[in-house]
This record gives C-alpha cells, sequence and structure tokens, in this order.
C-alpha cells in the first residue's frame, strides 16, 4: 500500500498489531505492517478475535490455528465458535483470483447460461484487479452508474473497519453511485408494517424488566434458545443467560410453534401448534375471546390506539359477514377452538409478553402477523408496562440486554451516494428486478420501474442460498452482464460468479468490533496467521480497485490498516471523553486488555418502549400519522393494495396446509434457520458437519406418522419436492415436529446434480429450491422463505455424491 512513511510513524501502534498476546515478545522482524508478504512469519500463542458466534482466543501453533478458547465475558459459548480452526481450514476456501472460462474469453459477451457450470481459470491478482477495473468503467461509460448494483445483502464478518460492505459502495459511491438495496431477509415486512402501526420500534422491556414483571411469557413462532447463538455484531449471548434466569423464576411460559422448538425445550414450556403460516387466524380468535367475554382493556383502546371500532366490527363479522370467534380460526388453524379461548383468558389474566419471531413475517402477507399480534397486546393493555405488550426482538442475537454507555465508534465510511441513481430496491425483489428490467413494482406506497442491472458486485453475503426459487433465481441470475464476488469460500454464489477474488478470514487480519448489539464492550479482533494461499483482506481489494479507477487517495485516505483502526479508535476515545466514559488509549487496549466492558446504567437496565407516551400521550405522541397506535391505518387504506389491508386481518396465502395446494402437497416445509450454522456459513465446517449432517445432506426433520405414511426410516435419503423444485436430503424422525411438518433449515448449501441447468435435483437439501420467490405484499416486498408446501418420498434412484464442499481448485 501507499502508506510507507505513515507507517514508519506509526511503530509502536504496529507493534501492537502484530502482537499476539499480553506479554508476548515482539521479535523486530514482526515489527511490519499487518498483510505482509504471504508466508511471512507470524509468532505462536493465545490471540483475541471475536466473530459472529462469540469471542475469545485462537491457539496459534508454528502459524495454524489448533483450538479456540471462548473468553470469560461471554456468558454461553457454543461449539460454532469452538470449531471455528475448521471453518478456516475448510476445502473449500478460494485459493486464487478465478475467472469464468467463457467471461475471460468473450467478456460481457460471454454465454451467460455457462455460469454455475464450474469452468474456472486461475489469473493473476493484477489481471483479476484489471478485469475488475476495466468492467466497472465500461458499465458506467456505456449504461451510467444506475446499471450497477452493489447493495450486496448478507451476514458478512463483524468488524468496525473491514466492513466490506462499506468497503465497496465507498469505492462505488468514488465511481458515481450504484443501485442499492432496502430492508432485510430478516425483517422484510416487520420493519414497513410496524411504523405504520406504532411508529417503528419493534423492542419492548429489557430482559431485567420481563424477568421481574411478566406473568406469562408466550414465544409465538419465536426461539432465542437457537436464534441468540449469534449476533450481527460479536455476541456476549447475554440474552440466553436471561432466558435461564427467566426460567428460574419459575413463571409460566407458553411456546406456540408447529416445532417444539428448542426454546420450548429448554423451559419446559407449555406447547401449542397451529399449522404454519395461520397464525393471524388463531390470533383473530383470542381476539374474539376477549371481545365476547368483555375481558379486552377498553381503556386503553380509547387513550392510545385509533381504529379499534373498524378491527372489532370485523371481529364480530359486522365488516364481512364472518365472525372471527374460536371455533372459525380453529378450521384454519387446526388449534382446538377451547384451547384458544383459554389461551385468550390466560393473557387476560396476567401480565402478558408476547415474543413474536420473524419467521412469521417471513411468509406471504407476513405484514399482518406483527400488526396482529401489536393489536391483541392492545386489547390486553400492558403495552408499555414493563414486562408487557408485544416484542419482536428479543429472540434474536441476544437483544433485551440492556445498552452499555458506549461512545460511538465510526466504522469503515460509505460515502456518499450521488443523486440521480435509481432508489435502492426492496432486497427480495433484487433477483427479480435483475431478470425484469424496465417492469414495475409497488413497494412502501410508491410504485418503482425495475432499473437495467448489467453489473453485480456481491461481497459478504450469499444469494444462491438466501434467496428463495433457486431454479426462477439462476435464470435472473444470467441477465446482467458481469458478475463479480469477493468470497472466503467456493460457495455457489461464487461458482455463479464471472471473476472471484479470495477473501481472507478475520483470524488473517486485524480489526475491532462492538460487543453484542447494546454495545455493552468492545473487543480487539488480531491477526492470529497469514492469509491463506492468495486471500487478501476487502480493504486491500477495493483499494486497488480504487488505484486502477484514479481514486485510491480518496479511498483510503492516506491510511492503511493500522492507521483506519487507530483513528476509528481515537474517534471513539474522543466521543468517550465527552461523554465522561473510561477508556484506556489504543495500545493500552490493543496490547494489554483487548476488551473494554462499557457500563450500564438503572434507567438503561429497566427500559421499556413507549413508556413515555404510556404516562402521556399527549405530551409524547409516537411517530405514526394519529401520534397513537393505529390498529387501522388510514395511509395504508390510502394505498389501496388489494394484498394488504387497513387493519390486520386473515389473508388467505399462496399455500398452506388446509387451503391451496395442500391436496397436491401436504407438508409445510418448515426453514427455520439452523442450530449449527449462520445460514450457509459453517456449512463448510467438518466438524459440525460430520456432527449433525445424514449422509452428508442436511437434516430433514419429520414427525414420526408423516415417515411412517411414507415408509421413512431414520437416516434414508429423502428426496423433497413441489413445482419449483426438488432435494436430497437425510431424515431425521422427531417428535419435535408437529404432524404434516417438516423441518430442513436455511443455509443448506446448493448442490447441483448437473450444475448451471434449471430444474436440476439438489444432491445435498437446499430448502431454497422448494421456496416461492414472491413479495409479502405490495406494501413490504419481504421474502417468502418460510411459505412452503411440499411432498417427501424415500429416494430409491442412485444415490449421487455431495459435491458442493468440493473446491473448484
Ligand atoms: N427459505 C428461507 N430463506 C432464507 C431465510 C429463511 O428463514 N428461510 N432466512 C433469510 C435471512 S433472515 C437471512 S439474514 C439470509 C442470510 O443470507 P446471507 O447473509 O447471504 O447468508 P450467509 O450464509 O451468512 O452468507 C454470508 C456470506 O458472506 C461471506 N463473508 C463473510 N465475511 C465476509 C467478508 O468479510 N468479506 C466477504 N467478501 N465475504 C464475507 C461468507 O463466506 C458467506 O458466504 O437468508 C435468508 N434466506
Ligand atoms: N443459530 C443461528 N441463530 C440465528 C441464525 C442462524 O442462522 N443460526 N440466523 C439469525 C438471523 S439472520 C435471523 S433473521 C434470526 C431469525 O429469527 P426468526 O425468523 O425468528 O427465526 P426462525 O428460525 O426462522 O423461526 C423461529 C421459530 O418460528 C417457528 N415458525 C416458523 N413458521 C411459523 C409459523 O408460521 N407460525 C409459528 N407460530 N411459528 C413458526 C419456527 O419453527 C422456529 O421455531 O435468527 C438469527 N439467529
Ligand atoms: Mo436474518
Amino acid at each position: 500500500m501507499s502508506t510507507h512513511s505513515f507507517f514508519a510513524s506509526r511503530r509502536s501502534v504496529l507493534k501492537g498489531l502484530t502482537a499476539l498476546g499480553a506479554g508476548t515478545l515482539i521479535a523486530p522482524a514482526l515489527l511490519r505492517p499487518a498483510h505482509a508478504a504471504v508466508g511471512g512469519m507470524m509468532a505462536d500463542g493465545d490471540v483475541i478475535n471475536g466473530s459472529h458466534y462469540g469471542f475469545g482466543y485462537a491457539k496459534v501453533e508454528g502459524g495454524r490455528i489448533v483450538g479456540m478458547t471462548a473468553h470469560e465475558k461471554d456468558h454461553v459459548p457454543n461449539k460454532m465458535f469452538e470449531t471455528l480452526p475448521d471453518w478456516v481450514y475448510s476445502p473449500t476456501r478460494i485459493k486464487y483470483p478465478m475467472v469464468r472460462k467463457g467471461f475471460l474469453q468473450n467478456g460481457h459477451e460471454s454465454d451467460r447460461t455457462e455460469r454455475g457450470k464450474g469452468e474456472f481459470v486461475r489469473v493473476s491478482w493484477e489481471e483479476a484487479l484489471d478485469l475488475v477495473a476495466a468492467e466497472l468503467k465500461r458499465v458506467k461509460e456505456t449504461h451510467g452508474n444506475g446499471s450497477i448494483y452493489g447493495g450486496s445483502y448478507g451476514w458478512k464478518t463483524p468488524g468496525l473497519f473491514h466492513n466490506c460492505f462499506n468497503n465497496l459502495y465507498r469505492t462505488l459511491n468514488l465511481h458515481g453511485g450504484f443501485v442499492n438495496d432496502v430492508q432485510t431477509y430478516s425483517t422484510g415486512a416487520i420493519r414497513v408494517i410496524m411504523p405504520y402501526v406504532n411508529g417503528g420500534p419493534t423492542t419492548s422491556s429489557t430482559w431485567p424488566a420481563i424477568i421481574e414483571n411478566t406473568e406469562l411469557l408466550v414465544f409465538w413462532g419465536a426461539n432465542p434458545a437457537l436464534n441468540c447463538r449469534i449476533g450481527w455484531k460479536v455476541p456476549d449471548h447475554a440474552g440466553l443467560k436471561y432466558l435461564n434466569d427467566f426460567k428460574a423464576t419459575g413463571k409460566q411460559t407458553i411456546v406456540v410453534d408447529p416445532i417444539r422448538n428448542d426454546t420450548a425445550q429448554l423451559l419446559e414450556s407449555d406447547w401449542i401448534a397451529p399449522r404454519q403460516g395461520t397464525d393471524v387466524a388463531m390470533m383473530l380468535g383470542v381476539a374474539h375471546t376477549l371481545l365476547e367475554e368483555d375481558l379486552h382493556d377498553k381503556a386503553f383502546l380509547a387513550d392510545y390506539c385509533v381504529g379499534f371500532e373498524e378491527f372489532s366490527a370485523y371481529l364480530t363479522g359486522e365488516s364481512d359477514g364472518t365472525a372471527k370467534t374460536a371455533d372459525w380460526a380453529s378450521e384454519i388453524c387446526g388449534v382446538d377452538a377451547e384451547q384458544i379461548r383459554e389461551l385468550a383468558r390466560l393473557m387476560a389474566s396476567k401480565r402478558t409478553m408476547i415474543n413474536m419471531g420473524w419467521s412469521i413475517q417471513r411468509q406471504h402477507h407476513g405484514e399482518q402477523g406483527p400488526w396482529m399480534a401489536f393489536t391483541l397486546a392492545c386489547m390486553l393493555g400492558y403495552t408499555a408496562l414493563p414486562g408487557g405488550g408485544a416484542d419482536f426482538q428479543i429472540h434474536y442475537a441476544n437483544y433485551g440486554t440492556p445498552k452499555g454507555t458506549a461512545p460511538i465508534f465510526p466504522g469503515f465510511p460509505a460515502g456518499e451516494t450521488p443523486e440521480g441513481l435509481p432508489a435502492p430496491i426492496p432486497v427480495s425483489r433484487v433477483p427479480w428486478v435483475m431478470g425484469n428490467a424496465g417492469a414495475e413494482y409497488d413497494y412502501d406506497g410508491t410504485r418503482y420501474t425495475a432499473p437495467d442491472l448489467r453489473l453485480v458486485y456481491w461481497v459478504g453475503g450469499n444469494p444462491m442460498h438466501h434467496h428463495q426459487d433457486r431454479n426462477k433465481h439462476i435464470e435472473y441470475w444470467q441477465k446482467p452482464e458481469t458478475i463479480i464476488v469477493n468470497e472466503i469460500n467456493w460457495t455457489q454464489t461464487a461458482r455463479f460468479a464471472d471473476i472471484v477474488l479470495p477473501v481472507c478470514t478475520n483470524f488473517e487480519k486485524n480489526d475491532m468490533s462492538m460487543v453484542s448489539e447494546q454495545n455493552v464492550g468492545i473487543v480487539a479482533m488480531k491477526q492470529a496467521i497469514e492469509p491463506l494461499f492468495e486471500s487478501k483482506s476487502d480493504f486491500e481489494i477495493f483499494a486497488e480497485i480504487s488505484k486502477r479507477l484514479g481514486f485510491e487517495r480518496e479511498f483510503t485516505e492516506g491510511r492503511d490498516e493500522a492507521g483506519w483502526l487507530e483513528h476509528i479508535y481515537a474517534e471513539g476515545l474522543k466521543d468517550a471523553e465527552k461523554k465522561g466514559v473510561e477508556m484506556p488509549d489504543f495500545e493500552t487496549f490493543w496490547n494489554e486488555t483487548f476488551y473494554q466492558e462499557f457500563p450500564v446504567t438503572e434507567a438503561a437496565k429497566y427500559e421499556v418502549t413507549h413508556a413515555s407516551f404510556r404516562e402521556d400521550p399527549l405530551l409524547n405522541p409516537i411517530a405514526t400519522p394519529s401520534g397513537m397506535f393505529e390498529i387501522y391505518s388510514r395511509r395504508i387504506e390510502g394505498y389501496n393494495y388489494d394484498d394488504c389491508p387497513p387493519h390486520p386481518a386473515w389473508m388467505e396465502p399462496i399455500e398452506r396446509l388446509g387451503g391451496a395446494m395442500s391436496d397436491k402437497y401436504p407438508l409445510h416445509v418448515n426453514t427455520q434457520h439452523p442450530t449449527y450454522r449462520l445460514h450457509s456459513q459453517l456449512d463448510n465446517n467438518t466438524a459440525l458437519h460430520d456432527a449433525y449432517k445424514v449422509q452428508g445432506r442436511e437434516p430433514m426433520y419429520i414427525s414420526p406418522a408423516d415417515a411412517e405414511a411414507r415408509g421413512i426410516a431414520d437416516g434414508d435419503i429423502v428426496r423433497i419436492f413441489n413445482d419449483r423444485g426438488q432435494c436430497l436430503a437425510g431424515a431425521v424422525i422427531s417428535d419435535t415436529l408437529s404432524p404434516n411438518h417438516i423441518r430442513l433449515s436455511e443455509g443448506g448449501w446448493y448442490d447441483p446434480a448437473e450444475p448451471g441447468v434449471i430444474g436440476t435435483l439438489c444432491k445435498q437439501g437446499d430448502v431454497n429450491v422448494l421456496a416461492p420467490d414472491i413479495g409479502t405484499s405490495s406494501l413490504a416486498q419481504g421474502n417468502c422463505g418460510h411459505t412452503i408446501l411440499a411432498e417427501v418420498e424415500k429416494y430409491t434412484g442412485d444415490v449421487p455424491s455431495v459435491t458442493t464442499y468440493d473446491p473448484v481448485v
């Protein structure tokens, strides 16, 4: 890098950057910028680092990571963290820059149906980077910046500096801009609907407030015992500790879920199993019971809500001729009507917290679930009281942990996108947009035209796992002229790219990250080993691309890795001084303490969302048009969408058990997030893989009755299929599944029997070959990865070997 003079003045800091642990003596030979020549020496020892799975020390012996030890501040460490060396040294690592053969020969005029077929040629870094820069220039000059998609959704590795998105965005912004995306696959529907309903928040009370005040905790399609094993930032797993604390109070918990999930098992909860995708009907049955038995909180509804009148006319059937009684609900959701009524009475009798997970809004008409849960909580009247109401966060990434008084660390800046570019695309519509340039779509009250995307640059995400309807997806993916991917592993996204640049892991570079979503600490993420093979950090890659495009100086601002880390920390330190937060200087943090905790105030400990509104609704209105909670939204009414009515309502999905398609496909496929992975990440972690895969394939959990009816034995290879696609998986018979449901977790690597061929059998168990590619509704356009019916049979054909984990080279 062009920052050598800077290096000379930073010896002490750089010494820190290569120091491996407290007390490690640094040989002068090691005083060099991180990312020195590949093959350089690093010292052995315990090296602090952080990940989505937790934080702690990598044990380095002979330049190799041989084990992991969790940090003492990680409350509930897990196997994903412990086995990270298997991920670092996975055979699937991308070793060198690679270009698809046809692309190398014919450039953007190549045959794009060849994508995914696996014919790659190794090139030098120089050649690869020149090619990337030339393509970025060509597309800008020929089609304009509005033809470059750089949204790059996904679960990139945490870190304030090596944020691969911001590295890409910064480069593309300096290049004149790009088309981005909005929303997430996680919360596509809920983040769009809640601003209309309650001004936006998805939180309720902190865990300490819940533990003290909640009398009944209902997990509605929520599974914190599994979903809190990870964090977007580096987790300390406090949420898992609080879950155990709640259990220790002996208070009642209920899990409403087609699966007796990990949370139900951990808390020994009562279990209610509705048919998947029918929760809104079930909640309407509960709401109707409250109304019928006069158990609803009329004062709360009058003082804090608008639109209950219209909604109750819908409940009673006055507005549409159908009363949403418990009996009506029971027909749809399959839960006994008396049990629905009992649940209503129970909830009305004590302070209830409904924690609804996000699977319910990752479904057709997914906006309705959270809106209905919030409405139900308003009818119960505990909303905005400590430990009461509806919560849509504590099940995920250890939310509910009180916030730390952390200073603000700026991170690596993305820069500004120039004006005049096409609007960001709701993320789950991105593949559709790729294949449908010029078509119109609705989103959140506005009509948009799909831009003509010619170049796609993806970093830190794996769309060839995360997007629905793989076969349609592959067709759309053939439309852009050029696809560039920076990846650590040969994921299917890399295999379906034209130019593939190898990226190193967090153990092969220096960084730091906030700990917990609530910033209770900051941890150093120190380089433990040299980058494997020819891999580089995204920062190095984009600095090189920027150089070729003529703005290297603007990109790096003259700083190298060490310079940026020190700068980011210094900015944090300035803010800490302003806020009166104690923090050591960078060298002490980097070389001695590695982890800095930020204290939690008493107020933060018991924070309750909307508390000031509850105290005085006129003085502290919420950010909805009426300033109140909106059970009926005039604004949504004005959009006139036929798939998103102005109050929560039961809307028939495209398919469901007991409804459309169930005669042909009698099983609902539950894509619950994986236990020992983060989506597709760690699917190539051999230690974990070997522990849970069945004959090398993704486990498909099935109830004993459904297995028996199909002659399927535990451990059999099965074929799961519907009109959209087919995949193999390995059967696991489990009484945690309610009848007519199977679980095939998202994230299993796509493994086409005939690579690049649309409709081919997936040999390994990518559930997204089965899922539909539709938006939740015209309002949010969230994904519907949980709305799937299918059928399963014992696989009797020749069993093809799994090849998706074989490296390309
Ligand atoms: N059917 C169905 N589909 C779903 C879901 C579902 O419930 N059902 N869930 C959805 C949800 S909620 C989500 S969030 C998405 C997740 O979708 P993704 O976030 O796309 O999935 P990951 O497997 O985490 O992919 C992250 C990729 O980034 C790469 N990576 C990590 N760090 C870096 C880095 O520093 N640089 C670069 N260049 N690459 C890096 C990893 O190797 C990995 O391949 O999936 C969605 N898909
Ligand atoms: N270990 C691990 N943890 C993770 C992740 C991971 O990949 N691995 N991913 C993280 C990410 S990005 C996200 S967005 C969150 C996801 O958080 P969520 O979207 O809340 O999680 P899911 O696992 O999809 O589903 C949670 C529960 O909902 C149930 N469920 C599914 N459909 C229905 C339904 O129609 N009705 C009812 N009542 N229940 C239903 C499932 O059986 C499951 O028990 O998790 C995060 N945590
Ligand atoms: Mo997510």
